[in-house]
């Protein structure tokens, strides 16, 4: 049995500091691969180079006049704990994973419980290309340029009761496909959840691709959420369950250290995490840092909902 001091393999604020270093370095490796330098291109190259479908999108009213993040930062610097804690570890891991054919259950308070395809789910002819903004907990942040539904058009096909008050995530679990669910780091599956209200919010999103491709798997394939208000860990990925409950759901990261992570976790500098100030951030890719904003910047659009809740009482 391995006993590990509880929080050594938490989220670290210093494991953001090596990040300009390593990426160049993954970078390079990527960009030789891609020109057909190395020949012999281990696992997780070949599934970096794998040609995904173009995905067809609608340009929406979600656009950004800040610059992208780079590609191969986006889908090498990754948080996806079921493939190893280490930031490469799911780039290296996820090849392992099968995203398709892709099964989502549906149950609680809904009116259409069943287990759906991802297709019956989500309307492969209504996606849309919105660029967001991701503020990760550690105090590191990216703009990606992501293709999906909103999650309100898949709740309007299962149909909520009006008892339902929560919607709950699950990702798969499959030790088979999922090397990382060796170590009990996480109360497997991994758990998330939002309020109704924040669930029917438009910026919430169901994203199957991004930079105009299919997700890939280390980014939380075929399907994952995209909260852009709240930090990253929010945004679970490779959903195989959704139910509509009528109590907050217990999420993954609040069982394992509820004083660092609440239900909430709504981007906001003015409230520190335990550990480490969310002041600022550093945009992966640059020099320096910058101020974080309230809600992430969104909060035109969400502030609304937290009206009168106190947020450094339900961080
Ligand atoms: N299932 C699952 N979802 C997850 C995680 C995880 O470990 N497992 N990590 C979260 C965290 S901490 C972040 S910051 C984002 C990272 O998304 P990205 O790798 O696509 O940038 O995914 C979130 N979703
Ligand atoms: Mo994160």
């Amino acid at each position: 049995m391995l006993i590990k001091h509880k929080h050594s393999w938490h989220e670290t604020e210093n494991s953001v500091t090596d990040e300009s270093a390593y990426l160049s370095r993954r970078t390079i490796i990527g960009g030789l691969a891609a020109a057909g330098v190395a020949a012999t291109a281990p696992m997780a190259l070949a599934q970096k180079n794998r040609v995904l479908a173009p995905l067809a999108a609608r340009p929406t009213a979600y656009q950004s006049s800040e610059s992208l993040t780079p590609e191969a930062a986006i889908t090498q610097y990754n948080n996806y704990y079921e493939f190893g804690t280490g930031k490469g570890d799911p780039f290296e891991n996820a090849w392992r994973l099968q995203p398709k054919p892709w099964t989502i259950q549906v149950d609680g308070l809904v009116d259409k419980p069943g287990t759906y395809s991802l297709e019956d789910l989500v309307d492969f002819n209504a996606l849309e290309d919105r660029i967001y903004r991701l503020r990760c907990v550690e105090a590191w942040s990216m703009v990606v340029p992501w293709i999906g539904v909103p999650l309100a058009s898949v709740l309007k096909k299962i149909q909520p009761q009006s008892g339902a008050k929560y919607v709950r995530f699950e990702t798969l679990a499959d030790t088979k496909q999922m090397p990382g669910l060796r170590w009990p780091v996480l109360d497997w599956p991994y758990v998330e959840g939002l309020r109704m209200d924040e669930a029917m919010n438009d910026l919430a999103l169901l994203a199957v691709g991004l930079y105009g491709k299919e997700i890939p798997n280390q980014n939380g394939a075929p399907v994952r959420l995209v909260v852009p208000w709240k930090y990253g860990f929010k945004s679970i990925k490779s959903i195989v369950r959704i139910s509509l409950t009528d109590r907050e759901p217990r999420t993954s990261w609040n069982v394992s250290a509820p004083r660092e992570y609440g239900f909430y976790s709504n981007v906001n500098p003015e409230v520190d995490h335990p550990r480490w100030s969310q002041k600022r951030e550093r945009r992966i890719g640059e020099f320096g840092r910058r101020e974080t904003l309230k809600f992430n910047g969104y909060g035109e659009m969400v502030a609304d909902m937290y009206a009168g809740m106190d947020l450094s009482a339900k961080y």
